[in-house]
């Protein structure tokens, strides 16, 4: 079926049909009907986003008290909450998420990111003064100033859509940038919601812009390799950032890199079996299996290994979970599947596509999967799945699982459960990762650092850690004669 949704992008405080006279489909992945026809932005369209986002920064928006900012920034995050519905329409039509994963999860953290990086920012930086004593009894008062790093590039995936977006244009916009959003191609409603929600709250035009389209030859790239970018805030797959990475070397544009990860679990016998099962279960099947910091690799103790496979292939098969992201992202899944197999893996339950009902057989559905019996350097244990899968491998001694959790090339996220804290602590510390849960997953404290280590990415999101990227630091310098000492 032909939808008649229409997205356009949104430059400059308007929503417009750009120049590129191109369009694309969204698809929705419940029955795989088209959701909405998206404008694809030109290298023009991306030009005038970038210059708005200029022109906004040396005017109203450069020039305004911080106080207005933040204030202005809170009626966002009420925007979104009063439009909720909207939000949540638009992200399952995208995505295909449960309802209530959407509605109590996404859209209400999404309208909390602005409330969390205002009151960061109206709780003021960490700012040092440095007193230099000089030679003729005088003094220097060296103090540190931050200023907005400028126009801020957003790069987004479609895991998570407005709560990604939410949570690359709060912190830019709180501490005084101005920026352009490029939505995943999979999933650009919410985002180009947040248009409307901007003009109503009063966001002066030009702070914030949408473009739509794809990655190479098209919004994404256009963007990244715009030279009135300052600086490119990215999430997504690995090898995209390290395109990213390269286009930000013109310009010397500094980048921050959320991507991939291959996050190990350690389970051992003396864990709350039944905390653990649950968990695990939420950790490797939440979101369809598609979230950076879940789990797709288990190195249970041996002791509790048969009892520990039975007990999540159990919970596996009670789960109800939406389908893939598309048609594209279930192809590889399922040919991750394959690939299990070919590697010799035992399939403990899953393994293919679910039996749905007539109307869904043109969706994105795919089984949560396990499997056991991998060799460690098997490629399905090395590569990031992004799906509702796992593999669970039996491990005898606490270094040999440290060992084999720690040979991957990613480092995002790991989790350990044990009952006994001074060996789980001893474990998360040895983990080569960004964070490490102790006996639960995915509880996310928005002041915290987050990012990953080796393939997983390049610095550091939340609380203050996103100052750090989105100013400038300086240092003002003031000579005090010896007599005002
Ligand atoms: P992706 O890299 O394919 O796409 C992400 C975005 O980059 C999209 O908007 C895409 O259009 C754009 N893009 C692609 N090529 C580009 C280019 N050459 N220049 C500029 N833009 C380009 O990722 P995805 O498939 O949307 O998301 C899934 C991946 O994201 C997974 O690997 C997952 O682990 C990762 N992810 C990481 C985190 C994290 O915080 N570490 C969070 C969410 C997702
Ligand atoms: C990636 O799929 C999940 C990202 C989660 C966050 O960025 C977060 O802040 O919880």
């Amino acid at each position: 079926m032909m939808s008649n949704r229409k997205i356009l992008n949104f430059i400059d405080g308007e929503y417009t049909e750009g120049t590129s006279g191109k369009s694309f489909e969204v698809i929705n992945p419940v029955d795989g009907s088209i959701s909405a026809v998206v404008t694809e932005a030109s290298a023009a369209d991306v030009d005038r986003a970038v210059t708005a986002a200029r022109a906004a920064l040396e005017g109203e928006w450069g020039q305004m008290a911080v106080k207005t900012r933040l204030d202005l920034l809170d009626a966002v995050a009420d925007g979104i909450m009063a439009h909720q519905q909207d939000f949540i329409d638009a992200e399952i039509s995208d995505t295909g998420k449960p309802y209530g994963q959407v509605a109590h999860m996404e859209i209400p953290r999404a309208a909390d990111q602005f409330r969390v990086f205002l009151k960061i920012v109206a709780a003021g930086g960490k700012n040092e003064i440095i007193d230099t004593l000089l030679p003729d009894g005088g003094v220097a008062h060296n103090r540190e100033f931050r200023k907005p790093k400028g126009v801020i590039a957003a790069v987004c995936p479609w895991n998570l859509p407005l709560v990604m977006a939410t949570w690359k244009a709060a912190p830019a916009l709180a501490w005084g940038n101005t920026m352009v959003l490029k939505p995943s191609e999979e999933t650009p409603s919410t985002a180009a919601l947040l248009g409307m929600v901007m003009n109503e709250a009063g966001i002066p035009k030009g702070v914030f812009n949408v473009v739509h389209g794809f990655g190479e030859n098209s919004a994404g790239g256009f963007l990244v390799a715009h030279p009135g970018v300052d600086a490119i805030n990215f999430t997504g797959e690995t090898r995209t950032g390290e395109a990213i990475m390269k286009s930000s070397a013109v310009g010397l544009r500094d980048v921050s890199l959320e991507l991939g990860g291959k996050n190990p679990c350690i389970v051992f016998a003396d864990c709350n079996f039944a905390a653990a099962i649950e968990g695990i279960a939420k950790s490797c099947f939440f979101n369809c299996g598609q979230i950076c910091l879940g789990t797709e690799r288990l190195y249970v103790e041996q002791s509790i290994f048969d009892k520990f496979v039975v007990a999540l292939k159990n919970a596996a098969e009670s789960q109800t979970i939406g389908p893939a992201v598309g048609p594209t992202h279930q192809k590889k899944i399922l040919s991750y599947y394959r690939l299990a197999e070919q590697e010799g893996a035992t399939v403990v339950t899953g393994g293919g596509i679910p039996k749905v009902n007539e109307a869904l057989v043109g969706g994105a559905w795919v089984q949560p999967t396990i499997w056991t019996g991998l060799p460690e350097k098997a490629r399905l244990l090395k590569e990031e799945v992004f799906g509702p899968c796992c593999h669970i491998q039996p491990f005898v001694r606490e270094e040999d699982a440290i060992r084999m959790a720690n040979d991957s090339l990613y480092g995002l996220a790991a989790c350990v459960w044990s009952g006994d804290e001074g060996k789980a602590r001893r474990v998360a510390e040895a983990l080569n990762v960004g964070v490490c849960w102790i006996n639960g997953w995915m509880v996310r404290d928005l002041r915290t650092a987050f990012g990953g280590v080796g393939m997983s990415g390049i610095g550091r999101e939340g609380g203050i850690y996103s100052m750090e990227f989105h100013t400038e630091l300086k240092n003002i310098c003031t000579i005090m004669s010896p007599a005002t000492v």
